[in-house]
């Protein structure tokens, strides 16, 4: 079974909801100040089905202008629309208005009803085609059914039907693969269940028992059941008409506006890029202006902010930033309209580009040629590009920039990184970073090793944290830290590369010595020589150090760089001792071994002339070198 969702437009009084009624058999008047004024005044939902395999949605709005917001908030989600144009009255200011809209909203097909054939000649009824014919010239009902018909004597219907028929067999069938999306129409409660909230599903699929979140309320609530055109389903699928029944909140907590999505998923904004038109019949749009947005079924004041004139002209086109008085939840490729303040009408009208703008810059050519792309590019430049103005982004939050699955994410992004566009970081990947930024970074890793020696000529290395604490950038605008990750993998490189050496935490420049003043290279010289020709009977370290002529934090730090290089080898805390008498150590061990590989204290001692104070830890210290091994009392030279 296929769902289409079905839309009126048109003046008041022209017979869309008698039309809706005749089709379905269900007045979609429903209220009682409806019924008594003999007008709509809020959206009004019926069905029907064409055949086994379709099922018509009928959104049925109001004509009258006090009413356009709620049309708005109806016209929405639909696949097809049908233009209501009385007999005896013909074209007349909501006709144009409701057209206008369905042209900015984007809407592909649909068809024209000339209603209330039974009141006027056949004269007549021609003329008033012919002014629609040329009414919808050039525009998306170019060339489709033209059907005359009266609610009152059922003439036209069946030809109607069939129209709709055919349409709905031809419409493509939305996307199920995106992350659903209920943008709320009607939130009342229903007696023996509790919260209901209606919608047309525009995304994806919402399953019964599903946990689902109130954006912009951040409300998690359950889906406790779930009905298709009236009908309980176990889930409702993009393109149908759903009520879900929700546990865990209040009708009143909820409005028109609000959207059902994944928890977690999105986040609700109050800013968004646009590319946006303005009618020609409009007024000249001036930069700050305050309008009313409609997008969804949301509804809220906002700015205009245009990013590089003071003025849109009518008829033209561009991008601007919205500044919105609430948030909502709104994605890339919504399309919205836009009113004047006074008088309430409709002048423009666009589509979302960027859900998480930064505020611009006049005139910043680097933020139009971003727009360009999110709003013509495919898929693979406009996450690279969203990745790279991130400089390091996760693919969570790239689906909330996008709208799309978060396999979807992946998939691209990985494909990006084939293409070494992009690299992807982490098991399983969370962290996309931009090649250009992680060559900037790395260049920069460099930059501040450099700095960083350059400056302390006696420090053997940086610490990662320290290192990564200096290479804060300006990534949209705000000053941020490159993550460990990143980071981790921007060493990880450099290293491999061999620019740099990375010893546990501490970071250094590959093949970099020290740098001494000539000071400093008379005490190294002097520590040196103090243990080397002290053999094994060494002094203590503090000793050799207060001998020195400098003061005693650049002897230590010199100590630590002979250690380090292991000029100088520490075998416990008090004892150093030079490379080169230890050395001799092992030779004479190897020497005594080509008589017996057996060896304990006393003979150690003899041979090295030695005291307990030293022989005892040598001792240890050629066991943990593997040297010697200890059994018993004795030892054997291995
Ligand atoms: N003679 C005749 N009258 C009709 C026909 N269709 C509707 N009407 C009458 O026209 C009036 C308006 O009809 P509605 O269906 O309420 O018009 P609408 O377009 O839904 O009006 P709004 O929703 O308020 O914009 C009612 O009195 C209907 O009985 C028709 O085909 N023939
Ligand atoms: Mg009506």
């Amino acid at each position: 079974m296929k769902y289409v969702i079905v839309g009126t437009a048109g003046h008041i009084d022209h017979g869309k909801s008698a039309l809706v009624k005749a089709l379905t058999g269900t007045d979609p008047d429903r209220l009682e100040e409806e019924k008594r004024r003999g007008i709509t005044i809020d959206l009004g939902f019926a069905h029907l089905d064409l055949g086994e395999d379709l099922r018509v949605g009928f959104v049925d709005v109001p004509g009258h202008e006090r009413f356009v917001r709620n049309m708005l908030a109806g016209v929405g989600g639909i696949d097809l629309v049908m233009l209501v144009v009385a007999a005896d009255e013909s074209i007349k200011p909501q006709t144009r208005e409701h057209f206008d809209i369905c042209r900015l909203l984007g809407i592909r097909q649909g068809l024209v009803a000339i209603t209330k054939s039974d009141l006027v000649e056949r004269e007549i009824l021609d003329l008033v085609r012919l002014e629609v014919q040329e009414f919808v010239a050039g525009s998306f009902l170019d060339g489709a059914p033209i059907v005359a018909m009266s609610a009152r004597t059922g003439e036209g219907l069946d030809a109607l039907r069939a129209e709709l028929r055919r349409l709905g067999r031809a419409i493509p069938p939305k996307p199920l693969d995106l992350p659903f999306r209920l943008p709320i129409d009607r939130a009342f409660v229903m007696k023996g269940f509790g919260t209901v909230v209606t919608g047309t599903l525009v995304a994806g699929k919402i399953e019964k028992e599903a946990e689902v979140e109130i954006y912009p309320l951040g409300r998690r609530v359950r889906v406790r059941g779930i009905e298709v055109h009236n009908q309980s389903a176990y889930c409702a699928v993009a393109g149908q008409r759903t009520a879900a029944n929700l546990a865990g909140v209040e009708a009143q907590e909820l409005a028109r506006g609000m959207v059902l999505a994944a928890p977690g998923l999105f986040d609700a904004t109050s800013r968004l890029d646009v590319v946006l038109s303005l009618l020609p019949a409009a007024r000249p749009l001036k930069n700050r202006a305050r309008v009313h947005f409609h997008c969804g079924t949301a509804e809220m004041v906002a700015e205009v902010v245009l990013l590089d004139a003071k003025v849109v002209a009518p008829g033209q086109r561009m991008y601007a930033q919205l500044r919105l008085a609430e948030p909502g939840l709104f994605l890339p490729g919504d399309r919205f309209i836009i009113r004047q303040f006074s008088p309430l009408v409709t002048i423009g009208g666009g589509m979302v580009l960027d859900n998480h703008p930064p505020k611009h810059r006049f005139a910043d050519p680097e933020v139009h040629r971003f727009l360009k792309v999110m709003e013509a590019g495919d898929p693979e430049n406009r996450l690279e590009l969203l990745t790279a103005r991130a400089g390091e982004v996760s693919p969570s939050s790239l689906v909330a920039r996008t709208g799309w699955q978060p396999d979807e994410v992946l998939r691209v992004g990985k494909w990006l990184e084939v293409e070494k566009r992009l690299k992807v970081l982490g098991r399983p990947p969370n962290l996309f970073v931009h090649v250009g930024y992680f060559e900037a970074l790395s260049r920069r890793v460099v930059e501040k090793l450099e700095e960083f020696h350059a400056a302390n000529p006696l420090s053997a290395g940086m610490t990662k944290e320290d290192l990564r604490g200096r290479l804060a950038t300006r990534a949209a605008g705000e000053r941020s830290l490159p993550s460990a990750t990143l980071c981790d993998a921007v060493l990880q490189t450099l290293g491999a590369q061999g620019k740099i050496a990375v010893h546990g935490e501490t970071v250094v420049f590959a093949g970099r010595r020290v740098q001494l003043s000539p000071e400093e290279s008379v005490a190294k010289d002097q520590i040196i020589r103090a243990f080397e020709s002290a053999g094994l009977a060494v002094p203590s370290a503090k000793e050799v150090l207060e001998g020195l002529r400098i003061d005693r934090g650049r002897a230590e730090k010199i100590l630590r760089i002979l250690l380090k290089e292991k000029t100088l080898i520490k075998i416990t805390e008090d004892l150093i001792f030079h490379r080169a008498a230890l050395e001799k150590l092992r030779e004479m061990l190897a020497r005594r071994k080509e008589r017996s590989n057996r060896i304990n204290v006393t003979v150690f001692k003899e041979l090295t002339g030695l005291s307990r104070k030293y022989a005892i830890p040598l001792l240890e210290y050629l066991d943990r070198e593997r040297v010697t091994r200890r059994e018993g009392d004795e030892r054997v030279i291995l």
